[in-house]
């Protein structure tokens, strides 16, 4: 393809994404509180299939990382100090030519208990410094408002999510943010891949699970309040400034049959109808007729309150933004097969497809799939903003990590994303995940490198934190430099 000949629309923003959970680090500093990501030990993992086992949190765990003084051996207290080095890392990202920055804030940087009568000052302060620092350098901040992170006290006190109350404390951090930012911030995400809140409940809602009776029926619960904080917090994006644009975030976990026998195709159409189930709420304004029928059949009474069906439906979202990574498998008997990992699942492994080294499959033509149908279904623009592959990096004696095979997966997935522009879809833009090597959410390691940028820094913290080039920088440097028409 010649330099003009690109399907990418011209003001396609090109990018790159972090989370505060997993790169900001200065956890006890500027008047911050602890949160739900400050209590994730690291811990060698051998098992990559069930990740989010690795991720809840008992009480118990809980209450001991709160008394263990320091960041050591708690990786996403340091993360790899985005806190003190932003304006170096926002220079690598100017080089590379990034149009839009995704990043999220700490809830617990702003309101450190998140009940707390003011705001922290000294939290808001640091945020306006990285955002007039990307706005210097002419890269639109694409902000997660709730990125796996909330005050602790609200999961050990008020129950997380599941309690009604949270509701009305989280539409009172995003009214903040969003007053403070307006003009700074035009992107908003509201909460990072909602529907982790039923795949790991204490990830993605704050949940002890041991609490819990049904613990289906709570994280069922606890998304629900987050879909009304989510309307309501869209809700005052729009009167605060109307030039803003809010969008969901979903962790697209699509599902193939196993076979063609029909059975396999019920029980995959039923596993893409729930994880859609989040994005029908938060575009269309209402549950899907799916969810009577699947409520009723796991025992799972959703407590309403009188409006909340019309919140719902009067503030739903400007765009569809979403993880992915990998596509799974479901069958009808899933005990006949083998399984692997993916993202937060484990799946059944599809023989149609290689594996990561933690055993996600590889599978760039899914993304064209999944763009299809989400703008079949919904009609609205999409965005991609996660996208990468974890890998060991090796880093060589003169300094360079030759990370070809992190090209080549990048290259066959925007190859996808032009291949479904082709098809008629409206794609807004592609943030790789992470922009620069970055604590993993699943298993805490920095091992799993997926940066274009490399950061010295082993799992156990221990490193100079320097910041270098890897091979991959330059190539994806160039894709932005020709709009992708230079992918080679
Ligand atoms: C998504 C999260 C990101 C990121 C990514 C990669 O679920 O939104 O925070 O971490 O997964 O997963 P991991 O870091 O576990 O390899």
């Amino acid at each position: 393809m010649s330099k003009n000949e690109t399907p990418f629309p011209a003001d396609f923003l090109w990018g790159g994404a972090i989370a505060a959970s997993q790169a900001e680090g200065g956890f006890d500093e500027g008047g911050r509180g602890l949160s739900t990501s400050d209590m994730v030990p690291y811990a060698k993992q051998t098992d990559y299939v069930d990740l989010a086992a690795h991720m809840s949190r008992s009480e118990a765990s809980i209450r001991e990382a709160i008394g263990h003084p320091g960041s050591e051996g708690y990786p996403k207290r340091y993360g790899i100090d985005f806190y003190h080095r932003y304006a170096e890392d926002i220079e690598l990202f100017a080089e590379l030519g990034f149009k839009t920055f995704r990043m999220s804030i700490s809830w617990s940087r702003i309101f450190p208990n998140g009940d707390d009568a003011q705001p922290n000052e000294e939290g808001l302060a640091f945020y306006d410094s990285v955002f007039d620092e990307l706005n210097k350098k002419g890269i639109e901040p694409l902000v997660t408002m709730s990125h796996y992170d909330m005050p602790i006290k609200l999961s050990l006190e008020y129950g997380g999510w599941k309690s009604r109350k949270v509701i009305d404390l989280f539409v009172r951090y995003a009214e903040t943010i969003l007053n403070r930012y307006r003009g700074k911030v035009k992107y908003w995400l509201t909460f990072n891949e909602i529907n982790t809140t039923i795949i790991e409940p204490y990830t993605g809602g704050g949940l002890i699970a041991e609490r819990e009776n049904n613990l289906l029926e709570a994280s069922y619960q606890a998304v629900h309040h987050q879909f009304i904080a989510s309307a309501l917090a869209t809700r005052a994006a729009r009167s605060i400034d109307p030039a803003s644009k809010i969008g969901c975030m979903l962790a697209r976990m699509i599902h193939y049959p196993a076979t063609s026998d029909p059975d396999d195709v019920l029980a995959a159409q039923l596993e893409n109808q729930l994880n859609l189930l989040h994005t029908d709420v938060q575009v269309r304004g209402a549950y899907p007729a799916i969810a009577k029928r699947y409520f009723a059949d796991h025992h799972i009474k959703l407590k309403m309150e009188a409006g909340d069906e019309e919140i719902l439906r009067e503030n739903t979202v400007d765009f569809i933004s979403f993880s992915y990574y990998t596509s799974l498998v479901a069958a009808a008997d899933p005990g006949k097969y083998g399984v692997t990992g993916g993202n937060l699942y484990s799946t059944i492994k599809n023989p149609n497809l290689p594996v990561t080294e933690w055993g996600w499959h590889l599978d760039p033509v899914g993304l064209r799939v999944v763009l299809k149908e989400f703008y079949d279904r919904y009609e609205v623009p999409l965005f991609i903003v996660e996208n990468g592959l974890g890998a060991v990096d090796t880093m060589q004696a003169d300094g360079t990590v030759e990370d070809d095979y992190r090209i080549d997966y990048m290259r066959r997935h925007i190859e996808q994303i032009g291949e479904a522009i082709r098809d008629g879809v409206d794609v807004m833009g592609y943030t790789l995940w992470g922009a620069i090597d970055i604590v993993s959410a699943s298993t805490s390691q920095m091992s799993k490198r997926y940066g274009v940028i490399y950061v010295d820094q082993g799992d156990d913290g221990r490193g100079t934190l320097d910041r270098s080039r890897k091979k991959s920088f330059g190539w994806y440097k160039n894709v932005i430099a020709t709009n992708g028409a230079e992918l080679e």
